[in-house]
């Protein structure tokens, strides 16, 4: 009885600590108000005020104009972030039209850490739209940047560990042209930084800049972000800024040749942009540009300067439609569509026209499916790629940023990565022709999926390579299967990581 009463005490006590906060924020809230939602307040300043870790800041949508800086100071932690949401279903607009152009007038500035923002348009700051300020450890996702008066999302003094996910940075221009970036990891940013789903286009210097002041031999990771039409104003006039998409470093004064910006892309695409699709500057880090794909830059490629020793530039499975630009000698380049046998011609595409890259993201924030630059049946560029560690569909991966043959769609880091592999019945179930098939890794590993019949024949082989922490969602057209005219609907998807193996019974109505 007594053990009895006592856990119960434990159990209170542990449920009091984990007790989390919502805190609602509307436009026609009041900040007297208690921050309920019958109750909102008017302003995030005034949440941020009384949030603490693991609490939720609630923004209802509708339009907040702004003249001063959201400073976002608290801290949360790994396990316990302090969430900023858009309301479900709605989309807040945070308008910084009215605030004074100055160096110091951001829309939001972020100097906490374990953050997680999400679904916000910040529009018309003064300077940065978010300037994330030594904080760490931050998700920033599904987030708009347009309009603001210098980069939109710019990270400084020492920012490490952030995650850029499913954002949109576009029609930013500083009054020189010169500086406003769309997403900058530059001068003296921090290390593993990471950007992935996003797009960039029409700002008025550089589409994506890691350029670097201060900071030296730091690393940034870039996975299935669009660059395009950088070095243009919102009017389409060229800008007078630089005008690259991916600026991958480099450095000025004394020390424009030592600098070191590890960057790594993969799946990224730069399209229409003003001067270099893909830029070295002056960079003296390792560079990797594994699955790029370039069109219609003023030069698609241009790595040619000599690294520092120990540093390493690789391209491989990389596309450019026309000329390639230049590529250095001491480069490990394997497979790219301007070595041999390739020949690349618009025969290979499902389409080059760009309508629809700049469109609407689909309810998740994830990049809309639009045909450009994805391989036609029969284009001698499928399959014909190394294994680069990205999964791919098929014999082996494709070149270019898409692979053929169905989506492979990571839904991305969640708050609170997976503690465990598991594997989700597949929906629908039963189906016809088209299943989906959702699994959780806890750790970066290998992994695989596999369909088989009943007698244990191989149907089709989905899934092979390297994934990293989170939750993905793979399709399966069982058209494969009817093809076959096999004696049964059931089928087993077969599922293996880190020495495990899952076993799931699929339902193909015919
Ligand atoms: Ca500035
Ligand atoms: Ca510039
Ligand atoms: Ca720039
Ligand atoms: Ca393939």
């Amino acid at each position: 009885m007594f053990v009895k009463y006592l856990l119960s005490c434990v159990g209170l006590l542990l449920w009091g600590m984990q007790l989390q906060a919502q805190i609602f924020v509307a436009p026609s809230g009041n900040d007297l108000n208690s921050g309920t939602f019958e109750q909102p307040f008017a302003t995030i300043t005034k949440a941020h005020s009384v949030a603490q870790a693991g609490d939720t800041i609630s923004v209802r949508g509708g339009v907040y104009p702004l003249l001063t800086t959201v400073n976002l100071s608290k801290y949360g932690t790994a396990t316990q972030r302090i969430h900023l949401l858009a309301y479900p279903g709605e989309r807040p607009i945070l308008d910084f039209s009215g605030m004074a152009l100055s160096g110091s007038n951001r829309g939001i500035r972020l100097q906490g850490w374990y953050w997680h923002i999400k679904g916000l348009d910040i529009k018309g700051a003064g300077d940065n739209g978010i300037l994330v300020d030594n904080g760490s450890y931050n998700i920033i996702e599904f987030c708009s940047l347009s309009e603001n008066r210098d980069t939109g999302l710019q990270l400084a003094n020492g920012a490490a560990y952030n995650q850029i996910i499913n954002c949109d940075s576009y029609n930013n221009a500083d009054l020189s042209h010169g500086n406003a970036d769309g997403f900058a990891p530059k001068l003296t940013v921090g290390t593993g930084n990471s950007f992935y789903g996003c797009r960039a286009w029409q700002n008025s210097d550089d589409g994506f800049d890691g350029y670097l002041r201060g900071a030296d031999d730091v690393t940034t990771v870039l996975e299935h972000c669009w660059i395009f039409k950088n070095g243009y104003l919102s009017s389409g006039v060229a800008s007078n800024g630089n005008g690259n998409g991916f600026k991958l470093g480099g450095g000025d004064n004394g020390n424009s040749d030592s600098l070191k910006h590890n960057v790594i892309l993969k799946s990224c695409i730069a399209f229409d942009n003003r001067v270099k699709g893909f830029d070295q500057n002056n960079n003296r880090g390792s560079m990797t540009i594994h699955n790029g794909s370039a069109y219609r830059n003023g030069t698609n490629y241009s790595l040619s300067q000599t690294l520092v020793s120990g540093k390493i530039l690789t391209v491989i499975n990389s596309l450019a439609v026309g000329p390639f630009g230049s590529i250095g000698s001491f480069a490990v380049q394997q497979t790219n569509s301007w070595m041999l046998p390739f020949t690349v011609t618009a025969a290979d595409f499902v389409s080059l026209d760009t309508t629809g890259m700049r469109g609407p993201r689909k309810p998740d924030g994830g990049l809309p499916d639009v045909p450009f630059l994805r391989l036609a049946g029969g284009s001698g560029l499928i399959d014909a790629g190394t294994n680069v560690e990205i999964p791919y569909n098929g014999a082996a991966p494709d070149i270019g940023a898409f692979e053929s043959g169905g989506p492979i769609t990571s839904m991305g880091p969640d708050n609170l990565l997976p503690g465990s592999f598991s594997v989700f019945q597949n929906y629908p179930n039963p189906f016809n022709p088209e299943t989906m098939i959702e699994f959780e890794l806890p750790l970066l590993g290998e992994v695989s999926m596999q369909v088989f019949d009943i007698a244990g024949r191989l149907v089709k082989d989905i899934l092979h390579g390297e994934l990293g922490a989170g939750r993905y969602r793979m399709r399966w057209d069982g058209t494969d299967a009817l093809a076959r005219r096999a004696a049964s609907g059931v089928y087993l998807a077969v599922v293996q990581y880190g020495g495990q193996k899952k076993t799931l019974k699929l339902q193909l109505l015919k």
